[in-house]
């Protein structure tokens, strides 16, 4: 009994002595000027990342830090807003022949989405179903004049019969290359041999001019995953940059089954090709994102940095990964851009000097606030993600919205029968 008491006191002796060191606590206060910052001061948590974790701790100096400015296009016609034409999912734009360019899903079908259900030759299911790749190309980014069509739906059974659609761009020596989602089925359709609604293969096609003509080159581009992996169902959202004299292409897949209560985890993979037809190989530490669902990436300085938007724990996040696999959160910002193709001159010029964006193509998909008919436009943002460019208002995060914009997110009947619910339970 009393060796047992004994050992007990030594092993919690031993324990105390393997307590990591305290740290010391400061005797001085925080000064009041960062330069006069002593080099190892004990911080508080807190403070401490905010010297370690982000790109830099106010928000002023942040390369990797910018609240967006919109505005709307001219020189696209909608058709009156009546959901029969739609334009989404922009892809990077590029500066070619003294000019800008842009492709993007072009839906022009006699009535709005109608769902899965209805859906038939003419009629869309989604918004990006029955749809082609479309271009535009603008002086000055803010009007755009469309030239029609650059990738047409192919004839069956060639992949991509039923739309194609969320293309981006590549140039590569003296050819360009789409990259986008070819569907066979109306997008929506259920699929029980994958358990997934959104089936599609990234397909490509090759130019040597951006206007054309595309020559469609009909294979996966981009290989699904074993059926046991995290990419096997999705390949979505082609984004392919050039670095270290490859192709980097990042996509979004989605972890988990994604069923209809949206049970899914929208994550981001990497594949590396030697040249833009492959074969592209995956890197083995994707996913390399843990969010977002239409993250728009661009390279920056001697890595490559990414706007992730909506969904996943770190949604409206701006991450920078200096070795184009880890991305690290560099800032947190608000009202990101939707699925937009970004203005990067060094898109691919393999540049380990990268300047960054400062605007691009969102778009918006409640264009007509009707889901019934529902369309969506393309709109400019603006931004200060760039090296060469300081200002400072675009640097500010106390951002004033309307106060329409707060009560239009209003409590559901369900809500407010469960608050009054708990009110009579005392709860
Ligand atoms: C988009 C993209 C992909 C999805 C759908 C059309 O914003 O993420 O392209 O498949 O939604």
């Amino acid at each position: 009994m009393k060796q047992g008491i004994l050992f007990a006191i030594l092993l919690s002796v031993l324990a105390c002595t393997k307590q990591e060191p305290k740290e010391e606590l400061p005797t001085t206060a925080f000064p009041l000027k960062l330069e006069n910052l002593e080099e190892n001061r004990p911080m508080s948590a807190a403070m401490k990342r905010a010297f370690n974790n982000y790109e830099a701790p106010r928000l002023l100096d942040n390369e990797l830090y910018s609240n967006f400015r919109y505005t709307q296009l001219e020189g696209l016609d909608y058709h009156g807003g009546d959901g029969t034409i739609s334009r989404r999912d922009p892809s990077k734009i590029i500066f070619e022949n003294g000019k800008y360019y842009v492709w993007y899903t072009y839906r022009n079908t006699p009535v709005a989405p109608r769902g899965f259900e209805k859906a038939n030759d003419t009629i869309p299911s989604t918004d990006w179903d029955l749809a082609e790749i479309w271009y535009a190309t603008s002086e000055d980014g803010f009007t755009w004049e469309e030239q029609g069509v650059a990738v047409p739906r192919p004839k069956k059974p060639m992949r991509g019969h039923r739309s194609v659609a969320t293309a981006d761009i590549l140039k590569w020596k003296d050819s360009y290359y789409l990259y986008y989602q070819a569907f066979d089925a109306p997008s929506g359709k259920y699929n029980p041999e994958k358990d997934a609604y959104d089936i599609c293969p990234v397909a490509m096609s090759k130019a040597s001019s951006p206007d054309g003509p595309w020559e469609p080159i009909d294979k996966v581009v981009v290989p699904f995953g074993e059926s046991d992996a995290w990419d096997w169902r999705v390949i979505h959202d082609p984004n392919p940059l050039v670095h270290d004299g490859k192709v980097y292409l990042y996509y979004k897949s989605g972890l988990d089954v994604r069923d209809a209560n949206r049970k899914f985890w929208d994550v981001w993979g990497l594949v590396v090709a030697d040249n833009p037809e492959g074969p592209f190989v995956k890197h083995p530490l994707s996913p390399v994102t843990n969010s977002g669902h239409e993250t728009m990436i661009f390279p920056f300085r001697e890595g490559v940095a990414a706007l992730i938007g909506t969904d996943g724990i770190e949604h409206y996040t701006i991450q920078y990964a200096k070795d184009w696999v880890n991305f690290e959160i560099a800032s947190v910002s608000q009202l990101f851009p939707t699925a937009a193709g970004v203005y990067c001159p060094d898109s691919f010029t393999d540049s380990k000097n990268a300047d960054g964006i400062t605007w691009g193509l969102s778009h918006f998909i409640n264009a007509g606030n009707d889901w019934g008919n529902m369309y969506s436009i393309l709109g400019r943002f603006d931004c200060d993600l760039s090296l060469s460019v300081d200002d400072p208002s675009l640097k500010q995060s106390n951002l004033l919205y309307p106060n329409d914009l707060y009560f239009s997110r209003g409590l559901s009947e369900d809500q407010k029968t469960r608050i009054k619910e708990r009110i009579k339970n005392n709860k």
